[in-house]
């Protein structure tokens, strides 16, 4: 049977399971990859599974989201990192070098292989012809530990691409092109492959910025096949030796299609607070901004800056715009200061920041009140950025550039000069840009400062219990929602208790507050229509709310990575038989649930009683047999312990 690359990946890489889309598949994880936001709890928890040293091939440990330093918290969680990859045998990347995703593609990615990792954004590897896929920590930290990782096997989406992309137009238009079709659940229970002619002329780096938003689609993965331009990246970085070839089998099908023809597409821009909110950029020309950030995952390549570099060459920005730099790794930035990229940029009154996330996660540059904010970063979500009413456009560098230079958002084909040429230098490798890992970590011990807590322990549900209904939520509810990013939270990912005390406060600050009064009489649930969990991997939205007491999650639909989430830390996870049963719903009502135990163990729908009224709603889990092992025993720590 001929097979496309999505479908060689997972049959190369098959422990158990069908390749049938819906069943659930076990799959041999070659490489991990870990940031600090989500690290800390991934290194705790190997920890508490008593780990000696990982059992993957490669398996690397970034430090690029929590870089402000401005108490003993971030450098403590550093060290600890550090500490933790030379214990477990994991390559650890210090800060300064950069985002995790374009520096694993640098330095370790290979075609070929798998890469599971604890941010929702490793799907951008799949520009390498590898199945790069998010997960929450702890199933990451079991791959570690040498366990297959398990999901429901995808549908494969092919995305054909013809044609050549226009002047003007880059990469970051053929993933909001996208989302513009298919929505922020368009990817979800599916892996998004793209073939065709139109791959000739994408480097590596703009697929990269393609398969990057996979993320933002809902998808698994996306995957691109490993042709020559993989080959001459990979060459390019010195590792041209560990390239190998993988591409779909001529007459390969695929379980759903589309096209695009590269020469069609036009400037395009997400306006907030959703990255599928996507309209061509001539729909909002003129609109005034505040702030044009370049930088993060979502472009992260020399190109992405140099075309910024060389609109504003030799100009001035609009007087009152923060004109945002955020090299994306340390081997970037120094390539862009040798090429004079940076002194354009600061020549033009550009704001020059370290490479790393940065403002993507909120840490730092959040906009000012009320004033529109123009980023190349992924997500919009709302309150992202830092700021909580804000307003955030996704744009490509080209749309970011030129509206910096105006001061309002700006077609860049208006511009008054030709498409500007970037030629490529070679990437400058001074030294080691990963420190490996001892051979022998005996003697190696974990240094825990003051903020990094135990992981808490839980109890498995109950068969019967009452719940309020704490939050009636509505469609898309992102984990930045449940549980923010930001300078002010994210120093806190190593520690539960204190990190509970942020959870939700953007939908209703007195959660917290409700959900500590209910702790004691049994805890919550909370209620929410589709794609509920969207975004990032972070487990600590699910972790923190479980902390606070949430027992069962009622919704119309669950996003990929949040399910699994909710399922390994104890959460029931529900969703309604009848989506108009939503409505019967109200906050402050209470949910009487009977026999749930025993629900789970079926696969039939039960019935929930609304207390107040009487109504009886109908709803429904989709745990497979393993799931179901792990919520009757409380979560998957326990369930390891039990196997232990
Ligand atoms: C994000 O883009 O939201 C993050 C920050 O990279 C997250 C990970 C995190 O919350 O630590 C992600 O995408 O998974």
């Amino acid at each position: 049977m001929q097979l496309n690359v999505a479908q060689k990946l997972i049959k190369e890489h098959l422990l158990s399971g069908e390749m049938t889309p819906g069943e659930e598949i076990g799959l041999k994880i070659d490489q991990t990859l870990t940031q600090d936001a989500t690290g800390t709890m991934v290194m705790l928890e190997l920890e508490a599974m008593d780990l000696d040293r990982v059992k993957t091939e490669v398996s690397a440990q970034y430090v690029d989201h929590n870089l402000i330093q401005d108490d003993y918290r971030n450098p403590d969680d550093h060290i600890f990192l550090r500490s933790a990859a030379r214990k477990f045998g994991v390559h650890y990347s210090r800060p300064g070098n950069g985002v995790s995703h374009p520096v694993h593609m640098q330095e370790l990615a290979i075609p070929g292989k798998t890469l599971l990792g604890s941010d929702s954004h490793t799907c951008a590897n799949g520009c390498m012809g590898m199945l790069a896929m998010g997960a929450g920590g702890i199933d990451v930290a079991m791959a570690m530990a040498g366990e297959a990782y398990h999901v429901e096997m995808p549908r494969v989406m092919g995305v054909k691409l013809t044609g050549e992309l226009p002047e003007w137009v880059s990469a970051k238009d053929v993933i909001l092109e996208m989302l513009r079709r298919h929505s922020v659940k368009g990817g979800v229970g599916r892996i998004i492959e793209y073939y065709g002619p139109g791959l000739d002329n994408l480097s590596a780096m703009d697929r990269h910025v393609i398969a990057n938003m996979g993320a933002e689609l809902g998808a698994t993965a996306t995957v691109f096949p490993s042709d020559d331009e993989v080959k001459r990246f990979m060459a390019q970085e010195g590792r041209g030796d560990e390239w190998v070839e993988l591409k779909a089998d001529e007459g390969a099908e695929y379980d759903d299609h589309d096209e695009i023809n590269l020469s069609e597409l036009v400037p395009l821009i997400a306006k907030p607070t959703s990255p599928d909110n996507v309209v061509p950029v001539t729909e909002i020309e003129g609109e005034p901004i505040y702030q044009s950030y370049i930088g993060s995952s979502a472009n992260p390549g020399y190109r992405d800056f140099a075309i910024a570099s060389l609109i504003v060459q030799g100009r001035y920005i609009a007087n009152g715009i923060s004109f945002d730099i955020n090299p994306t790794s340390r081997q970037l930035l120094q390539q862009l200061v040798e090429n004079g990229h940076i002194a354009n940029l600061l020549g033009a009154g550009g704001r020059m920041h370290q490479a790393g996330c940065n403002g993507c996660i909120g840490m730092g540059q959040a906009p000012a009140t009320g004033q529109n904010s123009l980023r190349t970063t992924p997500r919009n979500f709302p309150g992202r950025s830092g700021t909580k009413e804000d307003s955030v456009f996704l744009c490509s560098p080209e749309i970011a550039a030129a509206s910096a230079l105006y001061g309002v958002i700006t077609d860049p084909r208006k511009l008054d000069m030709d498409y500007p040429e970037v030629a490529e230098p070679k990437p400058i490798k001074t030294q080691e840009m990963l420190e490996a890992p001892p051979e022998d970590s005996s003697g190696i011990e974990l240094e825990k400062g003051p903020n990094i807590s135990e992981i808490p322990d839980f109890e498995p549900i109950e068969d019967d219990f009452e719940l309020p209904v704490l939050l009636k939520m509505g469609d898309n509810i992102s984990t930045d929602e449940i549980l923010a990013g930001g300078s002010r939270v994210l120093p806190y990912r190593s520690n539960i208790q204190k990190i509970s005390t942020f959870a939700f406060e953007g939908v209703d600050s007195n959660y917290h507050n409700q959900a500590m009064i209910r702790l004691e009489q049994g805890g919550h649930t909370v209620v929410a229509g589709h794609n509920y969990g969207q975004g990032s991997s972070r487990e600590h939205a699910a972790l923190a709310p479980r902390y606070l007491g949430l027992k069962v999650v009622l919704v119309k639909s669950f996003a990929r990575i949040h399910l699994q989430n909710l399922i390994n830390f104890g959460i029931l996870p529900v969703t309604f038989e009848n989506d108009d049963d939503y409505e019967l719903i109200e906050e402050g009502d209470t949910l009487q649930f009977n026999n749930v135990r025993q629900a789970i163990q079926g696969d039939d729908p039960f019935e929930v009683t609304l207390k107040k009224s009487g109504d009886t709603v109908l709803v429904s889990h989709s745990l497979t047999r393993r799931h179901k092992d792990i919520m009757l025993a409380g979560g998957i720590i326990n369930w390891v312990k039990q196997r232990q």
